[in-house]
Parts: structure tokens; sequence; C-alpha cells
């Protein structure tokens, strides 16, 4: 199976369709390479700081650098893209009634780097076995520098989020997500895929965003990376889709039931915003 393509004037359902045949799909040029790049300079600092990886899965010579809402303006037109976002709900509630942002993380895999492990990213849920019809999780990663073959583009396999699961399939089974700055490739929780191998001598930079059913956890815990004093400055549509409301009828109430977004609106009383 080919990974499909889609233009920028897809619609979300049509990007959920791909979705749901291949478990994965790229939109080319989704976005200006100007906004990729403003992304990339205002995160600059934070991957400068940021060490490589402990082992082989995180990357020895790949930085992985979070809290990207807190950290970084421009990268909110990224995840509440509205075709993304769309696609996103739509391929996830079929089982859910709510997504949430799961992940915000730049991967910068370095010159030299390995390739990552082929693995399904719903495999962080203690390899839950989801059946094979629930897709709890949707991925996205956006191109910041032009993805090649020889960089690392993500390796994927079109049509995998269907097999078996905890299989291990060979680095040859894959294809690279070829693309140029401002593109983004999405995939389900249950595509088998990983980061490729870097040859050259230039980083590979890709924008990872993930979304998932709010009934599980988020990967990465967004009231630590935007504590209420981050989420009352943020459009109030983007707090609530990194947990800033409630996932479902019941999950995620504070205090005497309250929904918690009244928490960001007493901070912003409070505090004259
Ligand atoms: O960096 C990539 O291309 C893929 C990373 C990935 O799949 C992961 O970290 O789960
Ligand atoms: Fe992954």
């Amino acid at each position: 199976m080919e990974l499909p393509r889609l233009k920028k004037s897809s619609s979300s359902s049509e990007v959920a369709q791909a979705l749901k045949e291949a478990g994965c799909v790229v939109i080319e040029r989704l976005v200006s390479e100007e906004l990729m790049s403003q992304v990339g300079s205002e995160l600059k600092p934070f991957i400068h700081s940021t060490p490589f990886g402990p082992d082989s899965f995180t990357g020895k010579k790949t930085k992985r650098t979070g809290s990207l809402i807190a950290r970084s303006t421009s990268f909110h037109e990224l995840a509440s893209h509205p075709t993304i976002v769309g696609a996103s709900r739509e391929v996830i509630c079929q089982t859910a009634t709510t997504i949430q942002i799961h992940l915000t993380q730049i991967i910068e895999i370095g010159p030299g780097s390995d390739a990552q492990p082929i693995h399904r990213d719903q495999w962080a849920w203690d390899s839950f076995p989801f059946p094979q019809d629930w897709e709890v999780e949707v991925s996205t990663m956006w191109a910041l520098t032009d993805f090649t073959e020889e960089n690392g583009a993500t390796r994927v396999i079109p049509g995998s989020h269907l097999w078996e699961d905890k299989l291990r399939p060979s680095f040859e089974e894959t294809i690279p997500a070829v693309m140029p700055s401002g593109s983004v490739l999405l995939y389900t929780g249950s595509l088998y895929h990983g980061g490729g191998e870097n040859s050259t001598t230039e980083s590979r930079t890709g924008v990872n965003v993930d979304y998932s059913a709010s009934f599980l956890r988020q990967e990465e815990n967004q009231y630590l990376a935007c504590p209420p004093d981050v989420a009352a400055r943020i459009d109030p549509d983007l707090a609530k889709l990194i947990g800033y409301s409630r996932g479902s009828y019941a999950l995620g109430y504070f205090g005497d039931l309250q929904d918690p977004i009244e928490a960001l609106d007493t901070f912003k009383d409070t505090n004259n915003l």
C-alpha cells in the first residue's frame, strides 16, 4: 500500500477517511515554511539546552523538547489547526466522546542517528490491547526541515494499523514519509512506524503533536507544562484541548463538580487578564 498524499485544501473528512484506510497520510505544505521557521526560532534556545535521549528508543543523538504551547506562541497554530483537529476528532470519536492533546514535542534527529525501533504509539498505554477498530490516538509530525530518506524522515508501514498487535516489523518493511517543510504526516496510534536513520550532516527536525481520547492519561503532563497562569493567557479553545475542560461527562472536574475552564476564568478575574 502507498502512503496517501493530500493537498492543503483537503477537508478534515478526507483526511480522516485516508487515516481510516491507510492508518497514515501526508498533507503537503499545509502551512508556510515561514511559520515553521518562526516556530523553530522560538524553540531554538530550548532545543539547545535539551539533552540527548538516554536510550535507543528516544535516540542517543536525538533531542526531544516539550512544553511547546508554553514555549512558542507560533506553535499554537499547528496544535489547533482545524483540518488536523477535525480529522483527529472524527477518527478518535468513533470510540470516545472527546479528544485532548496528548503530547507536544519537537524531535531533532541529529547527524549519525540510528533508526528508531518500529513501534505503535498506543503502546505507551502499557501495551493495552485495544480492539482493532478502536482508534484512540492520532499522531502528527510536522516537517520543520524538509524530511528526506537520508536525513531520517519518519518510516511508516501504510495499512499496518490493521495488523496484529505486538509485532516487530523490520526496517525493510517501512517506507520514508518524505515531505517538504510545512507538510504534516498524520498516523494513528495503531500504525507501525519509527524515526529514520540520519546519514547526513544536518539535523532532521519535526514537530510532533499527538491527540488522544480524553479517557486516557496524557503522555505529556499538560497541567505542569501549562499551569493555570500560562493556560489563562492562551486561546480558550486551545486551553480546553489540552485538558482544561471536562473529558466526556464526568472526567477532570475540580472542587464541587466544577468545569476546569472555570479555574482559568477565576484566575483571569483575580489577575485582571
Ligand atoms: O521522529 C520521528 O520521526 C518519529 C518519532 C516517533 O515515532 C516517536 O517518538 O514515537
Ligand atoms: Fe512513535
